[in-house]
């Protein structure tokens, strides 16, 4: 592994500096960029019910701006990667995000609205979010597509499967997945440069599919777009070391280690402060070679 070869801003190939922002000036820092996720649901499987309070919500973001996350995610629909998610109408996913969003934008580091449909993404980017993060990577609401072209704004393009199938390669599968992703988003007009892509670890895959995807991420480097990696607090731990996931702040920060030596240009997490310090000794380290 060699964490200098592949990190950010990548020397050839990858669209980086053509970026819309906020992406571009995320990607200009030369590091790798630490998304922290605010949940307002009542379900999430680590912090549901949490920061359904939107006064707790809003002060667990600024908690995270002040630990050095470059984005907040904000989330108002469990996109739980197991069974027993109960899917929220527009409408619901609106209440959640009213009293909190447009506070959280006003922290100052860009906001992304992680959701699945395009009312909500276009409701999120009108109150200054200025990041689409699409869990369905453009394949679900047809009109995410258009919307994300019409806003300009950069989107996060992860995979997804309905079904978990052990016995394909998780890797050949997201690459067609990626490959339909960017024909869809080409149709609609979305810049190449506004996308992010996202190998969704725990989404419709074994837990060895969720570390292949890590280990192999290498393979994701052909499509010459920035990479993002939320492995936070996720079930493929427990079969590693059987955890709870609030216990599972040690082996996330392995997994986003290992992520951005394979070329990670961010990661999505919960544990803000622990990641931050994390990437900056293993940077400092880095840097002594
Ligand atoms: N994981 C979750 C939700 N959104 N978005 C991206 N781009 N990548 C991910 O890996 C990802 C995501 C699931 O984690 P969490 O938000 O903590 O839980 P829940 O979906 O149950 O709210």
């Amino acid at each position: 592994m060699n964490v200098a070869r592949r990190s950010f801003p990548a020397p050839d190939g990858v669209a980086g500096s053509a970026a819309p922002e906020p992406l571009r000036r995320l990607l200009a820092a030369g590091r790798p960029i630490v998304m922290g996720i605010l949940n307002v649901t009542p379900d999430s499987f680590s912090d549901g019910g949490r920061f359904q309070d939107p006064a707790r919500a809003i002060a667990q973001a600024q908690r995270m701006v002040e630990e050095g996350a470059d984005i907040i995610d904000i989330g108002a629909e469990s996109t739980r990667p197991y069974p027993g998610m109960t899917p929220v109408s527009a409408d619901e996913e609106l209440a959640r995000l009213k009293p909190v969003l447009p506070q959280v934008v006003k922290l100052g580091v860009p906001v992304s609205i992680d959701t699945i449909k395009a009312a909500v993404a276009a409701w999120a980017l009108g109150q200054g979010a200025a990041m689409l993060n699409d869990v369905w990577g453009l394949q679900r609401d047809p009109d995410m597509a258009k919307f994300a072209a019409a806003s300009g704004a950069p989107i996060v393009v992860m995979h997804n499967r309905d079904e978990v199938d052990p016995s394909i390669d998780i890797v050949a599968d997201m690459k067609s997945f990626f490959a339909r992703s960017l024909e869809l988003a080409a149709g609609a007009g979305v810049a190449r440069e506004a996308i992010v892509l996202d190998p969704g670890i725990g989404f419709g895959k074994t837990p060895e599919q969720s570390m292949q995807s890590i280990a192999r991420l290498d393979a994701l480097h052909d499509f010459g777009l920035p990479i993002l990696v939320g492995a936070s607090r996720k079930r493929f731990i427990n079969t590693v070391v059987a955890t709870e996931p609030a216990q599972r702040m040690p082996g996330s920060i392995a997994a986003h280690l290992l992520a951005v030596e394979n070329g990670a240009a961010m990661v999505r997490v919960h544990d803000v402060a622990e990641t931050v310090q994390a990437l900056r000794v293993a940077a400092a380290i880095r840097g002594m070679q």
